[in-house]
């Protein structure tokens, strides 16, 4: 490829669209600390998702370790390693020990059949990922939860468009948080959410975000600093509005890889769009190499990409649990299907403005390295 090609890239709206509400922080010389742009990217937020309480974070990392910290998270918490770092640190950071649970093969989410074996007298909620905006296996968590009284807090942070039901995906659980990180397909630069619908957390919430102040003198929890900012609101507000259009452009694009991709021995495709009860937003466009019938392995794909100047990535290998960092701490043997996942695992590019041909030529290199 005459130009780089990476797995995503950031929507932009139009300058004049996000300079109309920059233009209203030099009126009001607020930069952050719950500025009026900030709260009005809220109230748009609630009204979009339908979400009763919904607490904007400066990232999606925080907005995990602050809803561990209000739902009061301790213990153990089984979760699934095939994820982003952020998942399990959250936990570590937290002094909780992630308990790993096998994912599906279905839609590589937490597969609800193993989590029971995963529960201890330790064990104080569980945290599975809606992977690639996939939804989880949301009536059978709530079942196990509700039998051994657990806590759940779903990291939505690649599903933020996704409904089931018609209900948005922040909505299940005790809390949902979402990533509004550059690379995610609604961004505020930086940025994130807890969406909840108990409204007992909001204080809590809202509390571990900003040191605990309630008031000039009263400061009554200790808690850090994870506040969105101004320049973050208004990019989000100057987004919003183009939600549709991101959705459809990346279904569009994803419609035309299954085109090209589909049928191929050893080549795995997710379709998002065949279970009628979801509204997806095609957030990732994930596909697993099987080396014996593809002839060629999925490093071998991920190099040859690479040097032709295409980098698709491997979200996510190596597993969480595998980390250097948990060296000797928290592994777990009995992963097969994450394990195998996270060895096939190749993650295509997909962003607004990614041309249909660019995508044709990206699947012409792909089907050429076939064995
Ligand atoms: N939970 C889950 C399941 C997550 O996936 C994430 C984040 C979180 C929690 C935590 O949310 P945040 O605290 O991040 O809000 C990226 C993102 O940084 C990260 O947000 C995301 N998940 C993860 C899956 O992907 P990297 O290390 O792969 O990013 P990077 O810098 O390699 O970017 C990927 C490509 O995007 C680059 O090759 C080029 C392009 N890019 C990137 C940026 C930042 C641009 O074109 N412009 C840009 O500004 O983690």
């Amino acid at each position: 490829m005459k130009n780089k090609i990476f797995v995503t890239k950031p929507f932009l709206p139009q300058r004049e669209e996000f300079d109309k509400y920059v233009d209203r922080i030099w009126e009001t010389d607020q930069l952050t600390n719950r500025g009026p742009l900030h709260e009005e990217f809220a109230d748009e937020l609630k009204k979009y998702l339908k979400a009763p309480e919904l607490t904007l974070t400066s990232n999606g990392h925080l907005a995990l370790e602050i809803a561990i910290k209000g739902l009061g998270l301790s213990g153990e918490v089984i979760t699934t390693p095939f994820t982003f770092a952020s998942t399990t640190h959250s936990l570590a950071l937290n002094g909780i020990k992630p308990v790993f649970c096998d994912i599906t093969e279905d839609n590589m989410t937490i597969d609800t059949n193993r989590i029971e074996e995963c529960i201890t007298e330790k064990t104080t909620a569980i945290l599975p990922v809606h992977t690639y905006g996939h939804m989880c296996d949301t009536e059978g968590i709530s079942k196990i939860a509700e039998a051994y009284g657990l806590k759940v807090l779903y990291d939505a942070a690649h599903a933020f468009g996704v409904k089931k039901d018609g209900v948005s995906s922040g909505m299940y659980g005790d809390a949902s948080i979402y990533s509004f990180h550059a690379t995610k397909l609604f961004h505020t630069i930086e940025g994130g959410a807890i969406v909840y619908k108990n409204q007992e957390y909001r204080r809590l919430f809202e509390g571990y975000k900003n040191f605990g102040i309630e008031n000039e003198e009263c400061v009554s929890l200790i808690g850090g600093n994870a506040k969105m900012n101004e320049f973050q609101a208004a990019m989000g507000l100057a987004n919003i509005p183009h939600l549709s259009e991101i959705i459809s452009e990346r279904e569009e694009i994803t419609y035309r890889y299954h085109r090209n991709l589909e049928g191929v021995a050893g080549l795995r495709l997710y379709a998002p769009y065949e279970d009628k009860r979801i509204e997806h937003n095609f957030s990732y466009v994930p596909i697993l190499i099987d080396e014996k019938y593809f002839g060629a392995s999925r490093d071998q794909i991920y190099y040859a990409l690479k040097k032709d100047n295409i980098f698709v990535r491997k979200y996510f290998y190596p597993l969480t649990c595998d980390f250097e960092c948990y060296k000797g701490e928290f592994q777990n043997s009995d992963l097969p299907v994450a394990r195998k996942i996270s060895e096939q695992v190749l993650c295509l590019p997909i962003y607004n403005g990614l041309s249909l041909e660019v995508v044709d030529e990206i699947c012409v290199r792909l089907l050429k390295l076939k064995g």
